[in-house]
């Protein structure tokens, strides 16, 4: 760990903040998730995770970013020191999903990435939100930057094959794993696209009897 981080008393606090974010992230989502669900008879999640950023992953992101790794500098340029994925059945979903989050007064969206309209060169498909949740310590209220990310369970296939290939390889992947994987993102695609039909044409089928 490195010495700036690792004596300091505010990285601490930062990260304890970052554990009241989290939680107060889960909560807020589940509720809101719940509600939906006892409003529509339907709940569009098969499931959430959440996680704390570890200190290596933090250090690696600013090195990434060129920037030297100090507290302010983790503060300013690490918004996904706390991460939701939030994982669903159908695309359709997805947008619903979004939706709901966007009702929520426990945080605010302050910036909205889709990378299912516009994915990302390896073939990365995902809705990512950035939120600002509003955490009290020690009489103080501050803001944590946190990263929500909305997928189908294809795409979550994708992601963590994906992940794990990246970790194996240390993102040297090689050309010809790398263009297997964006044919497996696009056939993902099309997957994704076929069951949304299908699932509303099994919806149809009920409304008709
Ligand atoms: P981890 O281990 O999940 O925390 P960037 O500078 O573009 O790399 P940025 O600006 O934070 O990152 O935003 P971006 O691109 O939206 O990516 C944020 C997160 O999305 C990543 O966090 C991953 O979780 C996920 N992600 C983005 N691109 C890919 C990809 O090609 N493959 C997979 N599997 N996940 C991806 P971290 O910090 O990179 O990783």
């Amino acid at each position: 760990m490195n010495d700036i981080i690792k004596n300091n008393q505010e990285f601490e606090l930062l990260m304890l903040q970052c554990d009241i974010a989290r939680k107060t992230l889960m909560t807020s989502i589940e509720g809101q998730m719940t509600g939906f669900e006892v409003m529509n008879g339907y709940n569009p999640v098969e499931h959430i995770k959440s996680r704390i950023k570890s200190e290596q992953s933090i250090m690696s992101k600013l090195k990434r970013y060129g920037c030297e790794i100090t507290f302010s500098n983790i503060a300013s340029f690490i918004h996904d020191i706390v991460g939701v994925r939030i994982v669903c059945s159908f695309l359709s979903d997805v947008y619903d999903i979004v939706k709901i989050l966007k009702q929520s007064q426990q945080f605010e969206i302050v910036k909205e990435i889709d990378y299912i309209k516009e994915p990302k060169e390896t073939g990365y498909t995902s809705y990512h939100l950035i939120v600002k949740v509003p955490v009290y310590l020690n009489g103080k209220k501050e803001f944590i930057h946190s990263e929500i990310q909305i997928r189908t369970v294809a795409m979550d296939f994708w992601a963590s094959l994906d992940h794990k290939i990246q970790y194996k390889f240390e993102s040297e992947v090689p050309k010809v794993v790398a263009e297997e994987m964006l044919r497996c993102s696009q056939e993902i695609r099309k997957l994704d696209h076929r069951m949304l039909d299908l699932n509303m044409t099994v919806n149809r089928f009920f409304k008709d009897k």
